[in-house]
Order: structure tokens, then C-alpha cells, then sequence
């Protein structure tokens, strides 16, 4: 297996612009080729929000960049007004340790399954594709760090919009299967994952997380090799990786190679230090305040969004519009979205499109008609099975983990 440098070969924009700028662009492209080029800067609603628009990642469309390597692309929010399945050459991207592997040979591939076992098992791609029944499920893979740009005051880390998150229909084999084959011993307490990426320094920990094993063994945490249909693309983890419905995507390991069962809980820094939150509703904390219990991330919590209306938009007073957008529900299905064009004083149900299962995107619309020309303000609200609801305030933990609030944008009727 190759490990080369980038799995950005070629060229960026932004350094052949940087290059190109010293001899000057315009006279060197074109009038028409400078304008394509300029059009590939996106800002985004937040303080330093401007992004290059890139195409050049392997299997990848036009994506947002954040850092070349590793790999932190946002998905353009307009992708998840076309469908509930987000594309997989659209799909958000995210790394940890920049030593990826640019290329995976299928045939000496191997998936180890080791530890707290009656008999260590490595299967190869084929036999995890043949010899296991599949199973297939539609679930959000949401970034812990999601909307992070947003929060305020400002924290450290990925700068995202609301675009590291996308729904897939995932297929592949459940994690229980696979354990089975292994057979795990009485006392076993966790399962840890890890994958082929390595840091650039050798004392860089490798990236691993662990679930409980009850929830690794619940029949819906499940191992794929398949998304929309296609082979997981390179930097969505080919040729396998964790699905953990429900649950934020940091556990949702990708290039996995190896699954541990452990006897005594993991110690490990990415389990024991990163991705904790604070013990609180929507782990929420003041800024500033001290001694809060941390526990590490999990379940997800719903957020809805527009999709079809941006904060300033102009509609034509009188005339009818269908507003739409996506909602997910977290841990369980969406119960309901409500949206209110007169910021919160009458609340209505959304209409939701096809249910895929209670873990992906639910489609919602709703008929509008602003008869009062001037501002309005449009919110939209999701509210799942279980009774959650978005809040009325944004969240805040210093690492910027779990944005949520009820979404809103201003319009003007005229
Ligand atoms: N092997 C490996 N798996 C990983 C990570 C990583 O750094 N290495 N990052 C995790 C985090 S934090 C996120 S948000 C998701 C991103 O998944 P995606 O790149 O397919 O969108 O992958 C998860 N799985
Ligand atoms: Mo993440």
C-alpha cells in the first residue's frame, strides 16, 4: 500500500493563483477564464467565512475547502436541497492524522477482529461481503463540530457552516455478525475501532474510538462497504467503515482495519480526552464556567433547516412559494417540523416528505403567502419521537460541539 503525500495531487487553485498572480492572471487566462475562477470563492455567514470552491479531491465534486491535509471539505448547503441523500462525491469530508492511504488494494485487505475473543478472525473483503447477511440503513453522519463557525462567543477548531453533515443509505454487514464470528468472551465491556490513517509523528496516538458492548452488538451499529449504492469513496473511508445510527460521526470509523473487544474500558486519548461534553441539556455551559462533569459525545439531537430560502431573500408580497428543507430527528425519527413566517407568534406543521428510516433526512415543505410587504422572519423548528425539540437559544461549550438552535432567516417581501 501506497503511502504518497497528498491526496491532493493536483495543482490547487490557490497556489496556482498565488503562481500565476506574480505574471498577472488576467492577461495570462482571459477575461472569462478569471471571472470562472473568482467564482470558485464562496463566503460563508460568518466572520472569515470565505472558502475556495474545489473539485480536485479524488471522487469528489465541487466542495468547500477548509485545510488541504487532512482533509476538511464542507458540503455546499445547496447539495441538500436536491435530495435526502447527499451525493457521495458532495459528501463532507474529515480527517484527523494526515497519513492516509491513497490507494487500498481490495484483494490484501484485511479486517482484523481481535482481543476479549474466542478466536481472532481477519476477513477479507469478500468474505464480509458473501459470508454475512447485509444490512442497509439510511442514517445522518453529522459531525460533532457541526455549524462550529457559528458559535458564539467564537471557539477553536473546524470552522464549519451547516455542511459537515449528509444522509446515506448505508449497506453493509452489522457489527453483531462480525463479533459473533469471533466469538466474544464473557467480561468483555467495550469494542474499539481504528482505521489505516496514522499521524505524520510517531507519538501522534492513532485515531480510535470505542462503544459499550451492548450498543456494539444492538444489530444496528454496522460495518459498510457501500453508500448510495457506490463503494464508500476514499476519503469517506473505502473500503469500510463504522455506522453508528444516531450517534455523532467521530465513532463512526472510517479505513477500519481493526476491531478490538477489550476486557476493561478504553483508555485511549481520542475516548478519554477529545470529544468530551459537558453533562448538561445540549451540553450547554456559560462561557467561562468552571467544574462541569464532562462525558464523551453521543446521541444526536434533531435540527431542521431551509434549504430553498437564504437569510435576505426577496419574495414577491401576495404571491404564493413553497418553502422547504431537511430535518433530522437524532437518535430516533422526526415527529414533526413547525415553521412560523411571523418570527414565533403562530407556529404551523410543515408537511414531511417520504419517511427512509428513522435516522436519515426527512424532507419537509410548507405553502407560503406574504401578504404585508417588508421583513419577516422565517423559523423552522423539529421536534422527534422522543418529545425533542430544537431550543429557542443557541447552545455554547467551549469546544464547539452540537449546534443546535431553531433555525431562522430574515426575508423581505416586496
Ligand atoms: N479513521 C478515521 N475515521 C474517522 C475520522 C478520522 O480522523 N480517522 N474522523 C471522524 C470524524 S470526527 C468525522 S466527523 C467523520 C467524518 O466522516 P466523513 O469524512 O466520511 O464525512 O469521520 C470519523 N471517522
Ligand atoms: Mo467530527
Amino acid at each position: 500500500m501506497q503511502r504518497s503525500t497528498s491526496l491532493r495531487p493536483q495543482l490547487s487553485r490557490r497556489r496556482f493563483l498565488a503562481r500565476a498572480g506574480g505574471i498577472g492572471l488576467t492577461g495570462l487566462l482571459g477575461a472569462s477564464a478569471w471571472e470562472a475562477m473568482a467564482a470558485t470563492l464562496v463566503e460563508l455567514p460568518m466572520v472569515n467565512g470565505q472558502r475556495e470552491l474545489v473539485t480536485d479531491f479524488p471522487q469528489k465534486g465541487a466542495m468547500l475547502l477548509q485545510r488541504t491535509r487532512p482533509p476538511l471539505l464542507e458540503t455546499p448547503f445547496e447539495v441538500f436541497d436536491q435530495g435526502v441523500f447527499t451525493p457521495n462525491d458532495r459528501f463532507y469530508v474529515r480527517w484527523h492524522l494526515a497519513n492516509i492511504p491513497t490507494s487500498i488494494d481490495p484483494a490484501t485487505f484485511r479486517l482484523n477482529i481481535r482481543g476479549h475473543v474466542q478466536q481472532p478472525v481477519a476477513l477479507t473483503l469478500d468474505e464480509l461481503v458473501r459470508e454475512f447477511k447485509p444490512f442497509e440503513i439510511a442514517a445522518v453522519n453529522q459531525c460533532s463540530g457541526n455549524s462550529r463557525g457559528f458559535f458564539s462567543p467564537r471557539v477553536a477548531g473546524g470552522q464549519w457552516a451547516n455542511g459537515a453533515m449528509g444522509n446515506a443509505l448505508w449497506k453493509g454487514v452489522r457489527l453483531k455478525d462480525v463479533l459473533d464470528r469471533a466469538g466474544v468472551k464473557a467480561g468483555a465491556v467495550q469494542v474499539r475501532f481504528s482505521g489505516l490513517d496514522t499521524g505524520l509523528l510517531p507519538q501522534t496516538p492513532n485515531f480510535m474510538k470505542s462503544l459499550a458492548i451492548d450498543h456494539a452488538r444492538d444489530g444496528e451499529v454496522m460495518i459498510a462497504y457501500a453508500m448510495n449504492g457506490e463503494p464508500l469513496p476514499l476519503v469517506n473511508g473505502f473500503p469500510l467503515r463504522l455506522v453508528v445510527p444516531g450517534w455523532y460521526a467521530t465513532y463512526w470509523v472510517k479505513m477500519l482495519d481493526n476491531i478490538e473487544v477489550l476486557d476493561k474500558p478504553d483508555d485511549n486519548f481520542w475516548t478519554t480526552k477529545a470529544y468530551l461534553i459537558p453533562d448538561t441539556p445540549f451540553a450547554n455551559v456559560q462561557p467561562g464556567q468552571q467544574g462541569v462533569k464532562m462525558i464523551p459525545i453521543n446521541r444526536m439531537l434533531p435540527r431542521s433547516f431551509f434549504t430553498n430560502v437564504r437569510e435576505g431573500a426577496v419574495l414577491k408580497a401576495g404571491q404564493g412559494t413553497t418553502v422547504r428543507g431537511i430535518a433530522f430527528g437524532g437518535d430516533t425519527g422526526v415527529a414533526k417540523v413547525l415553521f412560523t413566517s411571523d418570527a414565533g407568534g403562530r407556529w404551523q406543521e410543515a408537511r414531511l416528505g417520504p419517511d427512509q428510516g428513522k435516522y436519515g433526512f426527512r424532507q419537509w415543505e410548507v405553502p407560503l403567502r406574504l401578504s404585508s410587504p417588508g421583513p419577516h422572519k422565517l423559523m423552522i423548528k423539529a421536534v422527534n419521537t422522543a418529545g425533542n425539540a430544537q431550543p429557542d437559544h443557541p447552545n455554547w461549550n467551549g469546544a464547539g460541539f452540537m449546534r443546535n438552535v431553531i433555525e431562522s432567516v430574515s426575508v423581505q417581501a416586496s
